[in-house]
């Protein structure tokens, strides 16, 4: 999964990113210099995942991952014919989901305004997709001139989506465009899942500044710079910087756990004594699909799942007490895995 952080420049996307990843990627002093993209790839927390493996003590725990991209630069503005927007829409297109960093700091000469920037932006995306939508029709509507039949239904999303964009309206906002296999390949920027991240000074108190976020969009409010300060500290030391600023959980942990949530990905588990581990799939997937995240052997030669519920296992205290409290279950192809399930995979090749 990737998921691009991006926002207006200076608004403090590399401090962020640092915070998140606790890297030390340069800070741009907010002249939007453009430079090459910053990637982490981090784990996301879990504490079943923690507790599953205090249960089972092996050699490896593996938690779930996400990468973060922070694309540097500024907003895509579609209608100029720009080559870093080009390269800007190169980067962002890729990208599962974004994170849309807000500044609520001031800086030298420019305070700070969180709604206006935001909207800015949300138009700027809006315009952007609207122009690949007018491009996509014109093309459409010639090839039908000449006899060829475009996808009726392709054409109709398109003017749906065109109708919405001319009014500011998100895509996230229209399912049926924004999950659409016929539009997937436009990658629209505002039909990936957006998370608005106020970027609060470390003066300001939290939770104050009136900020309305476009529907469908959770709003986090994080103070950035002292989360990247804290990020990159040693652990001693963040610690008792934690608990004297009364900050004890990581903001950012929030944010790594609502953006999985966000994609709508859950959490199935699989252990033994080499390796716990973490494996995230979409919501309603099969077990053999599911089985297929760990190996496509697997999927293939799927015969059965032996799941039990992450609760139900610690109620039980272990694997065996679970099995005799009758908890463990044996399950089919059907079976939709739910976030949580403890799986074994039962396969032959
Ligand atoms: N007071 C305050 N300043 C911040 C905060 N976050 C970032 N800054 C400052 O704002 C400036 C820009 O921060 P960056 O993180 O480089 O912003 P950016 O969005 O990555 O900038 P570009 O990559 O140029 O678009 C730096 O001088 C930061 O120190 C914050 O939470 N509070
Ligand atoms: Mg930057």
């Amino acid at each position: 999964m990737k998921i691009g952080i991006i926002g207006m420049p200076g608004s403090g996307k590399t401090t962020i990113f640092n915070a998140i990843t606790g890297s030390s990627a340069e800070l741009s002093g907010f002249q939007g210099a453009k430079k090459d993209p910053n990637l982490a790839v981090i784990r996301v927390p879990d504490e079943r995942l923690d507790r599953l493996s205090a249960m089972y003590n092996p050699k490896k725990t593996t938690h779930a991952q996400v990468q973060y991209v922070d694309v540097g630069g500024g907003i895509p503005k579609a209608d100029t014919k720009d080559a870093s927007t080009d390269e800007l829409l190169k980067m962002l297109r890729p990208m599962d989901a974004m994170v849309l960093v807000v500044r609520n700091f001031d800086l030298p000469g420019l305070p700070a305004t969180p709604q206006e920037d935001m909207n800015a932006f949300e138009a700027d995306m809006a315009l952007t997709d609207l122009i690949t939508v007018e491009k996509r029709l014109e093309r459409l509507e010639k090839e039908v001139t000449k006899g060829k039949k475009g996808d009726p239904k392709e054409l109709e999303l398109l003017r749906q989506a065109q109708q919405a964009l001319n009014n500011n309206q998100a895509l996230r906002t229209l399912p049926e465009i924004a999950d659409s296999s016929l539009l997937k390949g436009y990658a629209f920027l505002t039909a990936k899942p957006c998370i608005l991240l106020l970027n609060t000074s470390d003066d300001k108190e939290l939770g104050i500044t009136p900020i309305k976020p476009p529907p469908g969009v959770p709003l986090i409010e994080i103070k950035g710079r002292l989360e990247m300060e804290i990020a990159q500290l040693a652990p001693e030391d963040a610690q008792i910087f934690r608990e004297e600023l009364n900050m004890l959980e990581p903001a950012t942990q929030r944010l790594i756990r609502s953006s999985y949530e966000l994609l709508g990905l859950i959490s199935f588990f699989t252990v033994g004594e080499d390796e716990v581990r973490a494996w995230d799939i979409p919501q309603n997937t099969p077990a053999p699909k599911a089985a297929g995240a760990i190996h496509s052997d697997i999927e293939r030669g799927f015969i059965r799942a032996e799941v039990v519920a992450y609760d139900d296992l610690m109620a039980a205290g272990s694997y065996h007490a679970a099995q005799k409290a009758g908890k463990v279950r044996l399950e089919g192809k059907e079976y939709i895995v739910k976030d949580g399930d403890v799986i074994n995979f039962r396969f032959s090749v």
